[in-house]
Formats: structure tokens, C-alpha cells, sequence
């Protein structure tokens, strides 16, 4: 656990990609890959952007709960050795979360419906008369569930500017690449469409990160899109054969030689 406000972003994504490998040790398998490409991210979301209790984020993936996980580390809200415990038997630690778990707001696991709580809980904030903003971060192969577009006509109809969405575009799903299951793009095209101010960013970009978040916040009257270009697997050069693995399970010496690897 580190309160150490002096860490640079960079130096957060560092360790939030050894708390993943950290994570998947403990039983030999988890969702490494998704982890790392997060790791920036998360780093930039919770060092940098979300107001601590007055923004929300909504993670609508819930099998990448694993990245969450590791940023709540970096806040003080999870011990490594309770992390170790990630999916194991009685643990709180699932590999897709419940609301209520320190870090989440919502139950994950049913691909599709996280966009369409933000949604409600953007449309919520408004009429509090609050400037708490909402953050919703889905995945590129939940694209194919129609409730997100569903969520998305909603959000551009009410002009959500108070919501940011983030598509975890890793070129990946469970049988391989959407582009060869059922195609998804162009993904910024399509959200624009449906009323967002949306483009692509390179998402192991802080610099990126961080000016897009800027622009979503001065961008009056839509909702913004940031469709995140992130690789799997990302920071570990070993994890590369892993590319397109959408769960990882090995043995402990090849958690060990990731961490060696990631210094
Ligand atoms: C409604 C629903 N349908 C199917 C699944 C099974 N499922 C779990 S992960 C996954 C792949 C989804 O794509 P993506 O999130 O892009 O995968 P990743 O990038 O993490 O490999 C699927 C189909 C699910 N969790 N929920
Ligand atoms: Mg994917």
C-alpha cells in the first residue's frame, strides 16, 4: 500500500502492472493480459482525473476487474496478500466484481450493461444539480451487446457531457479478434452517430491520456468517447506470445519471469 503522493504516473503504472502479475501468482491464472493494457489508464483515471468520491467509475467489463483491483492497491484499499487471493474460493477478490467491493459500483460479469447504469447515474447527477462526472470504461467485444447502443442513443439524446466513455479497443475477445467474429468499426464513427464527440487514442499514452480527459471535460453538450488503443499484455515483453490470450493460466515461473521483467 503507498499514500506516497510524490509517484509520477508512469512510476503508478509500473505498479499497477506488478500488482497484477502479483494477483494472477497467487493461483497461476487470471486476466493478466487485460491488466497490463489497462495499467496506464488506471494510473491516469485515479492519479489523475477522477475526484476521489465525488466521480464515478463504472467498469461495464467485469472480467477486468483485475486492473481496478490493482489501482484501489495504490489508494490503501486492498492489501497485496488479501489481491494474492484473486478468485480463489470465499475471497472478495472475484475476477468479476460485486457493487459494493471497495473500487466497484457496480456488479460485473454479464457483458452489455454498465454504459446503460452510467448512464442513469450521469442523468442523476444532473438533476442534483452536481458536477460529479461519470466514467465508463467497456470493452471492445461488448460492443456486439446491442443494450450499449442502446445506452449510447440515450446518452447522446440527453447530451451526457457529464460522461466519458472509454472502449478497451485490444483488438481481442474471447474466440479471437472482433474484426473476425462480428466487426465493430469503425467504432469513433459510430458513437459520433449516436451524438458523442469521439476519437481514438493511444492509450499507453499518459500524455494522451491526460489531454484527451481535458478536452472531454471542456466539451460542452455531448458526451465524450475515447476509443483506448491498448495491447495486451502490455509492459511484459515475454507476455507478447500472449497477445490474443484472453485468460491467462501458467505456471508460477512464468509469473516470476514477468516480474523479473517488469523490474
Ligand atoms: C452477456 C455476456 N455474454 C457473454 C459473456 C462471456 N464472455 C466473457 S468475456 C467475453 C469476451 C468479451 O470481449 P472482450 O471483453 O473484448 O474480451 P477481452 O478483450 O477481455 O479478451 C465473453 C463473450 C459474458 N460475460 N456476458
Ligand atoms: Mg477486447
Amino acid at each position: 500500500m503507498t499514500a506516497d503522493a510524490d509517484l509520477t504516473l508512469a512510476e503508478r503504472a509500473h505498479r499497477i502492472r506488478r500488482t497484477v502479475i502479483e494477483m494472477c501468482r497467487g493461483r497461476g491464472q487470471g486476466y493478466a493480459g487485460q491488466g497490463l493494457a489497462l495499467a496506464d489508464l488506471m494510473a491516469v483515471l485515479y492519479f489523475d482525473e477522477l475526484r476521489p468520491g465525488h466521480d464515478h467509475l463504472v467498469l461495464s467489463t467485469g472480467h477486468s476487474a483485475i486492473a481496478v483491483f490493482a489501482a484501489a492497491h495504490e489508494l490503501g484499499l486492498y492489501e497485496l496478500d488479501e489481491l494474492r487471493t484473486y478468485g480463489m474460493d470465499g475471497s472478495r477478490i472475484e475476477e468479476s466484481p460485486l457493487e459494493g467491493a471497495p473500487g466497484f459500483e457496480i456488479t460485473g460479469g454479464s457483458l452489455g450493461q454498465g454504459l446503460s447504469q452510467a448512464v442513469g447515474m450521469a442523468l442523476g447527477e444532473r438533476v442534483r444539480g452536481s458536477d460529479s462526472r461519470v466514467y465508463c470504461i467497456v470493452s471492445d467485444g461488448e460492443l456486439q451487446e446491442g443494450q450499449v447502443w442502446e445506452a449510447a442513443m440515450s446518452a447522446g439524446h440527453h447530451r451526457l457531457d457529464n460522461l466519458v466513455l472509454l472502449v478497451d479497443n485490444n483488438h481481442m475477445q474471447a474466440d479471437g479478434d472482433p474484426a473476425e467474429v462480428t466487426g465493430v468499426e469503425p467504432v469513433p464513427e459510430k458513437l459520433a452517430a449516436f451524438g458523442f464527440a469521439a476519437r481514438r487514442i493511444d492509450a499507453h499514452s499518459l500524455d494522451e491520456l491526460r489531454a484527451a480527459f481535458g478536452e472531454a471535460r471542456r466539451t460542452a453538450g455531448r458526451p465524450t468517447a475515447l476509443v483506448c488503443e491498448t495491447v495486451p499484455g502490455k509492459g511484459v515483453a515475454s507476455f507478447e506470445v500472449y497477445e490474443k490470450v484472453h485468460y491467462i493460466r501458467a505456471e508460477p515461473a512464468v509469473w516470476e519471469r514477468a516480474l523479473e521483467e517488469l523490474g
